[in-house]
């Protein structure tokens, strides 16, 4: 068989410039902020390093709203120290992803003012620009940040697409010039030096032009496949076996995934999917409710059988969008904090994929604590609570439903050290470090064998030890148990058994998984401690075993 990809045995590390690390004062974390740190990411072992977006933006959503494609935020800091990063970066042997955010622009963005200046400017048609219908909004497509996705411009009496704020105009991609123009800024970043790209929503850039109501006219467009299979030949073709592409798709199905990354279609390495971050809430992200383990594990068991044979998963717990894990999933008590985060990275990261840490989370990183409206900073929460609260809903119940969900859970600054501000920076940070910090920080993990970090290390080094963890084939193992999440991978030289007790309750092994009793140990999260017991799962236990 073909050699692998070289992504098949990587795991990739996403950095969140603005809470990583401060180097020059400001609070805000910055590109020299992140050199400073590459050896921390040399020592967990990571292959890549998926940097959010650093472009010039008047940061409405915190860089995803982009006004110069080809140059650094002076936030983050130059040019010159995005070249000097990937190049110490490449020194490590780690590579650099860049965030590519191209179904939108920002307001700001020159191409964006001139289509805004008059309704036959040659940039006009770069967006989408609709008349009013019957003098209210083209359709009724809401904004991911609420309200109406149209904004009305006065100038021109007509009204723009922006899927997200208002200040991050959508794209129009059936425009070829603004294709043209996007995969020659593309280019432009791969020479250079950059090692691919996370490509925001990118199954949102085909739009069907008859704008029909509901997720149809933007969700997965008619001409989705087309537009990824152009890109790769205009950006990729002949340079792809170094790089890596991924697509974040919200509301992605299997078989579509399956089609994206497919080889033979040449269009992405592999997709963000959202199934596993929607079990644990009903159709808003506000409306909370618990996880049903049997529902994660019929999920992501379709997920490891639907790209078993053509394409390829990743894997991820935690990033920048989603509140922390622990909290989540996991149960971020003192008593099962290390226990509740290391179960559920080895359960993660056995699955076939390629796995994603998100920054803080190889430390067990958690919510935080929210007072206020004036803690947040997120646009996303923002508008919600400012809309619900018009809507006459009551603020400190809004509130409830916000502290947990936020996106500014998985945005406080990674936790260094238990100094002030937990060595994230000098000056006041532009968004509170979680308080917790001074118990929770690299410094006092880094030389901890049992540490989180520890154990992120080892599921690290054993994949890219492990030919069976990169390729073996997976088989979900009781489906219908409550508590233990267990599976085998498989390949022609062993089979190991991955076996989770992700609940605190303990369980006999020997009831459960008989052949587990005795198998040789290759990884696990509590044999060091002084209870443990081979034949009972403890709390939160979590075991890789290679099987006789
Ligand atoms: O997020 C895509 C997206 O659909 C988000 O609305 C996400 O589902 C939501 O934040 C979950 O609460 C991407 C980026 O990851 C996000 O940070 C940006 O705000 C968004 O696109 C717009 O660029």
């Amino acid at each position: 068989s073909p050699t692998p990809p070289w992504w098949t045995s990587a795991v990739v590390y996403q950095v969140y410039p603005r809470s990583f690390a401060d180097s020059d004062g400001d609070g805000v974390g910055d590109i020299n902020g992140i050199r400073g740190k590459l050896d921390h990411l040399a020592d967990l072992g990571v292959d890549v390093v998926w940097l959010s977006p650093v472009y010039r933006s008047p940061q409405d959503d915190n860089g995803y709203d982009i006004s110069d494609y080809r140059d650094v935020d002076p936030v983050f800091g130059t040019l010159a120290d995005l070249d000097a990063l990937v190049a110490e970066a490449h020194e490590r042997g780690i590579k650099v992803v860049m965030d590519l955010v191209v179904n939108h622009t920002s307001d700001e963005h020159p191409w964006f003012v001139e289509s805004r200046s008059s309704t036959t400017n040659p940039k006009r048609d770069w967006y989408w620009w609709r008349d009013p219908r019957d003098g209210a909004e083209p359709t009724g497509w809401r904004s991911f940040f609420s309200g109406p996705a149209w904004e009305l411009d006065e100038t021109t009496g007509q009204y723009y697409l922006h899927l997200f704020s208002r200040k991050q105009p959508d794209l129009n991609w059936e425009n070829p010039e603004v294709r043209a123009a996007v995969y020659e800024m593309m280019r432009w970043w791969l020479d250079r030096g950059v090692d691919g790209f996370r490509m925001d929503v990118i199954n949102m850039i085909s739009k069907d032009p008859a704008l029909p109501e509901g997720t149809d006219g933007w969700l997965f467009g008619p001409r989705l496949h087309e537009f990824l299979a152009e890109m790769h030949r205009e950006v990729f073709a002949g340079r792809d076996a170094d790089l890596i592409t991924v697509g974040e798709m919200p509301g992605v199905t299997v078989d579509q995934a399956r089609e994206v990354t497919d080889p033979a279609r040449a269009e992405l390495d592999m997709v963000f999917q959202f199934e596993h971050v929607g079990l644990d809430h009903g159709d808003s992200k506000w409306d909370a409710r618990p996880l049903r383990l049997t529902d994660l594990k019929e999920s992501f068991g379709r997920w490891q059988a639907g790209l078993a044979d053509v394409g390829w998963n990743s894997l991820y717990w935690d990033n920048h969008d989603q509140p922390r894990a622990v909290s989540r999933f996991g149960d971020d008590s003192p008593r099962y904090r290390r226990d509740s985060a290391t179960c559920l990275a080895t359960l993660l990261h056995g699955h076939r994929g390629t796995p994603y840490v998100y920054q803080g989370e190889e430390i067990g990183m958690a919510n935080s604590t929210w007072g206020g409206v004036r803690d947040f900073r997120d646009i996303e929460t923002l508008n919600h609570v400012a809309e619900a609260v018009a809507g006459g809903q009551d603020l400190d119940e809004v509130l409830d439903a916000v502290r947990p969900a936020s996106r500014d859970n998985a945005r406080t600054p990674v936790q260094w050290d238990a100094s002030a501000h937990a060595g994230f920076t000098t000056g006041e940070p532009w968004i509170a470090v979680n308080p917790d910090h001074v118990e929770w920080n690299v410094a006092a993990q880094r030389d901890d064998p049992h540490s989180v970090l520890a154990h992120h290390r080892a599921l690290i080094a054993l994949r890219h030890a492990n030919r069976t963890v990169q390729l073996g084939a997976f088989a979900m193992l009781l489906p219908d148990h409550q508590d233990v999440y267990a599976y085998t991978r498989t390949s022609d030289d062993e089979t190991l058994l991955v076996v989770c007790n992700v609940s605190a309750t303990p369980h006999e092994l020997a009831g459960l998984l008989p052949e587990a009793v005795g198998a040789e140990v290759v990884l696990s999260n509590r044999d060091h401690l002084p209870d443990h017991d081979p034949a009972v799962l403890g709390p939160w236990d979590a075991r890789i075993l290679r099987l006789p």
